[in-house]
């Protein structure tokens, strides 16, 4: 069971993980890094599994009550395997984002290969049948995620491109969700903080009073391997590139057994978060340790009493 400390900003839930590989109703090693979303009335995980192989697919869970769920039997999405994209998908997809625009689920994934990672873009109006897109951007990128709606006339994403092994977060727009330009950093990593070595967009970003919320993983390198935590920014509503606010604290950090040990030691990260319709309560989804999935809440309200003005 998880521990409470006064001091928490994310509550985990006392029953996580909420999915391990015992709920998993096909043979796999781990499951981890879960999108999320709402669907007819219906909370809707869209579960990175690693099967025994080591590539990783998606499977589907769906569920009344955000904290409980049910599986699809098989796999929803597994690596293409003909046609334009499958030379790009060879090592697995991993780690996708769900964002509703205009009625459309949009699913912006990872595609690992041997010619690196990359984001692919894929849509589903059902969760039944999914339709890839296009491959939207060159590698080295991974923690695609689209905003729910055009700012300015243009559809927005925010993704994570590396170079020289350290990640910024970056914006970019399109006409067309498909080809994307006006790039622009957006948000970078500190210095002698946990959010040193890389930073990428988390969950799909959030329209609150102030702006875009979004909650990021930062990436430490520490001694024994690198530490994964999560905090959370505020992004302008008209300008995502400009940050408003931003934790200088950690909103989680691995601190209980299953995410400090795992396949990947010390590891929360989130690819989706939800916000109930109080406008206050955020079901926050993450992966621990590449090894489970869990769910933590925190309040809106609290949350941005962490998220500081000051140089980003
Ligand atoms: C990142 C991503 C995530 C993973 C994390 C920790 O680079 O690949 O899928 O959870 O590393 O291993």
């Amino acid at each position: 069971m998880a521990k409470k400390f006064k001091y928490d900003i994310v509550h985990r839930w006392e029953e996580n993980p909420i999915l391990t590989i015992e709920d998993i109703p096909f043979p796999c090693n781990t499951v981890f890094n879960a999108a999320c979303t709402k669907h007819d009335g219906q909370y809707i995980l869209l579960l990175r599994v690693e099967d025994l192989t080591g590539r990783s697919v998606f499977a589907l869970a769906r569920g009344d009550d955000g904290y409980h769920f049910q599986l699809e039997p098989e796999p929803v999405m597994t690596p293409a395997q003909e046609g334009p994209f499958a030379k790009y998908e060879k090592k697995g997809i991993e780690d996708p984002r769900i964002t509703k625009i205009d009625g459309i689920y949009y699913i912006v994934y990872t595609a690992a290969s041997k010619y690196g990672a990359l984001l692919m873009l894929a849509r589903t109006t059902d969760f039944k049948n999914f339709e890839r897109m296009a491959i939207i951007s060159e590698p080295e990128n991974k923690d695609g995620v689209l905003f729910p709606e055009k700012i300015n006339g243009k559809y927005a994403r925010l993704d994570r491109p590396v170079v020289g092994g350290l990640g910024n977060i970056w914006v970019s727009f399109s006409d067309d969700l498909i080809s994307w330009g006006n790039h622009k950093c957006v948000m970078t990593i500190r210095d002698d903080h946990w959010d040193s070595w890389r930073i990428g967009a988390s969950s799909q970003p959030i329209k609150i009073d102030d702006g875009w919320l979004i909650i990021y993983h930062g990436v430490k390198a520490a001694s024994g391997g690198p530490i994964y935590r999560l905090g959370a920014a505020v992004l302008a509503p008209d300008d995502p590139s400009k940050v408003l606010c931003r934790s200088a604290i950690p909103i989680l950090a691995p601190r209980e057994y299953y995410e400090r040990v795992g396949d990947v030691n010390n590891v929360v990260f989130s690819c989706g978060a939800i916000l109930e319709d109080d406008g206050e309560e955020l079901k926050i989804y993450y992966g621990a340790s590449d090894t489970s999935i869990c769910v933590g809440t925190a309040n809106i309200n609290s949350l941005m009493q962490f998220c500081t003005i000051g140089e980003h």
